[in-house]
């Protein structure tokens, strides 16, 4: 798999603003953020996508959903709510192609989305 913006950022290549972290997980600031909070919750590993994803990977997905309970908690959207979006593809226009969910929240969020 070529490498993404987001390997750069797991290597601390180049900066984002990290909210969470741990061996096999990385969560930061979305750049274009759409809400008052939108982060962005990936495996170290390098996924491409859903698609990619493998038997081998349960406990990364286990992490990753582990990031987004922590993260909403500290953020103060736990309770309010918040949306969690994987584009996954050409069609849901994934950008970046290592899987990422994004976390969206702090508003009164529309549906449906397109
Ligand atoms: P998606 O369309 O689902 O592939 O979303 C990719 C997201 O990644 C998009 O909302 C913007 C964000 N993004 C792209 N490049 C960077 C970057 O260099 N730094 C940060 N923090 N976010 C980025």
């Amino acid at each position: 798999m070529s490498e993404t913006i987001f390997s750069k950022i797991i290597n601390k290549e180049i900066p984002a603003t990290i909210v969470y972290e741990t061996d096999t997980v990385l969560a930061f600031k979305d750049i274009n953020p759409v809400a008052p909070v939108h982060i962005l919750v990936i495996p170290k590993k390098e996924i491409k996508n859903v698609n990619s994803l493998t038997g081998d990977d349960k406990d990364i997905l286990s992490n990753m959903f582990e990031a987004v309970k922590i993260i909403v908690e500290e953020q103060g959207i736990k309770e309010s709510g918040y949306r969690l979006v994987i584009n996954n593809g050409k069609d849901a226009l994934q950008s970046v192609e290592h899987l990422h969910i994004h976390i969206i929240g702090g508003k009164e969020l529309k549906w449906p989305p397109c």
